[in-house]
């Protein structure tokens, strides 16, 4: 089904229904007493978190949600009935937000929560309602409260204790299908992933964590590069960041490098998100000859400059992933235990494997200058100003650029008068097929007048059979006239005859 993480709706409770004014009549009791009863209060909008449910995509369709009026008071002491409520039921992790203001309304945080959302207008007082001691016939009553309305903006976020981050094709789905019961789309081609997958780890009965895998982040996705940070926000609220990272990928790509960018984009769309416990994950290992394993994890964590826990494994043939799910659970299980949103790097960080005690076995050290490279800030504070610089000479380059132009212009204007004396020569080309025309032509003329004076006779004989059928014309014309003049005599004859 089609994910759908954002929606716009328009809630509306129901108005009250308005009071009556009416008076009691019956047989013999001619001047009763008010009895106008009140209107019904308007349905309320109510919303409910419901854990079966993943995605807004209702919400798309179905944008108005309208709960009925109350009905109107009526006479004979009857109060209107309320109108219906209607329940909105959303997923866990939703938040939902004033559209105008952006302001949070409300985030449906547990499975069953319900909240009201917008409130049915009160239902008008009858005049039964306006009765005092000194008033016995009030002939007043009030209309009802209208309902409360809203434009809501809907924002789903996952609920997941562990998040998994990486460029596309780190194996972040193949890693989630390993260890848990989610069953996404694996493919060797980026973006494959267009969706966020939640999965649930068993780790023992009755203890388990949900992972959430999100579509690939690649450099510039700020800008809106590949599916842009659309997805980040599935991972604002996991407790832990696994940062999947492709160590031997197919083409000759840095892994370093991307993992660095990915941490870059992070910073750039949340500071908060950047802070939070982020692990390493050197995926693909398989993928590596066994004898090259430890140094090129070694190289990666010295170049990366990264001091925190690391994890080695392959998503493929699971090996390694046991102790990472183990990990994950004993640190999400304490934090739950805390109820606390609290930092956990610094209490629990005895217990991670650690890639700085990694480099101190091995014996190896962190270059100093590289440790300012894994501070994305200043990384990227180095990178635009070195994109800068270029802009500069590409400034410099357009003034050459101008040169090459007025250097264009200056060799047409040298090239016109060059083109000039052309023209002569054209005419001089254009004047001979004339002449040959005028040769040509005057021989027909010579043809035709040879053929006027052969043809005069032609043509006199031609003016005698012309004269003649026009002779005869003329007297069939005459003899038509006659012939249509006499039924036009004989008509004032046939008048007569009447
Ligand atoms: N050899 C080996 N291949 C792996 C491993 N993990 C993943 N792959 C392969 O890498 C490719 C990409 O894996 P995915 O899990 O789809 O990658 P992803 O990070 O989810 O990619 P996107 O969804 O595009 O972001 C697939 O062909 C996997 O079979 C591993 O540990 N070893
Ligand atoms: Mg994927």
């Amino acid at each position: 089904m089609k994910f759908v993480d954002e929606a716009t709706i328009d809630v509306t409770a129901g108005n009250g229904g308005s009071g009556c004014i009416s008076f009691r009549r019956e047989k013999f009791i001619p001047f009763g007493g008010p009895n106008g009863g009140d209107g019904g209060r308007g349905g309320h909008v109510y919303v409910v978190a419901d854990r079966n449910i993943n995605t807004l995509i209702d919400y798309r369709y179905a944008r108005h949600h309208e709960a009925r009026n109350g009905e109107q008071g009526r006479g004979s002491d009857q109060f209107g009935a309320a109108g219906d409520d209607i329940v909105l039921r959303m997923p866990v992790g939703t938040i939902i937000r004033d559209f105008e203001t952006g302001e949070v309304m409300m985030e449906l945080l547990e499975h069953g929560e319900k909240r009201l959302l917008a409130k049915g207008g009160d239902g008008g007082f009858g005049n039964l309602h306006y009765k005092t001691s000194t008033n016995r016939a009030p002939r007043k009553k009030t209309v009802g409260w209208p309902g409360e309305a809203y434009k809501l903006k809907l924002e789903l976020r996952v609920l997941a204790d562990v998040g998994l981050l990486g460029m596309p094709n780190a194996g972040k789905s193949t890693l989630i299908a390993a260890i848990s019961n989610a069953r996404p789309k694996i493919a060797d081609y980026p973006f494959t992933t267009l969706h966020p997958n939640l999965g649930v780890v068993r780790v023992g009965p009755e203890k388990s964590f949900v992972v959430a895998d999100i579509p690939g982040l690649i450099e510039g996705a700020s800008e809106g590069a590949g599916l842009g940070h659309l997805f980040l926000r599935h991972l604002q609220r996991t407790r832990v960041l696994l940062h999947v990272v492709d160590l031997a990928p197919f083409d000759d790509t840095d892994p370093v490098k991307q993992a660095r960018a990915i941490v870059n984009e992070l910073k750039i769309y949340d500071e908060e998100l950047y802070n939070k416990p982020r692990w390493l994950v050197l995926n693909k290992l398989d993928m590596v000859p066994e004898a090259e394993r430890v140094t090129r994890v070694l190289e990666f964590v010295r170049r990366y400059g990264w001091k925190g826990p690391v994890f080695q494994i392959s998503a493929l043939t699971r090996q390694g992933c046991e102790q990472l799910v183990q990990t994950i659970y004993k640190h999400v299980a304490s934090m739950q235990e805390h109820h606390e949103e609290a930092d956990i790097r610094f209490d629990v960080e005895a217990s991670l494997p650690m890639a700085a005690d990694l480099m101190a076995r091995a014996g190896l050290q962190y270059d100093d200058d590289l440790t300012s490279l894994v501070k994305p800030k200043q990384a990227a504070a180095r990178k635009t100003v070195a994109k800068k610089a270029p802009a500069k000479k590409a400034v410099a380059q357009k003034a050459p650029a101008k040169k090459v132009a007025t250097k264009k212009a200056a060799v047409k204007t040298a090239a016109t008068p060059k083109t000039a004396p052309a023209k002569p020569a054209s005419k001089k080309v254009a004047a001979k097929p004339v002449a040959a025309k005028k040769a040509v032509a005057v021989k027909p003329v010579a043809v035709k007048k040879a053929a006027v004076t052969k043809a005069a006779p032609a043509k006199k004989a031609a003016v005698k059979t012309a004269v003649v059928k026009k002779a005869q014309a003329q007297k069939l014309a005459t003899k038509k006239v006659a012939a249509k003049k006499a039924p036009a005599k004989k008509a004032p004859a046939k008048k007569a005859a009447r």
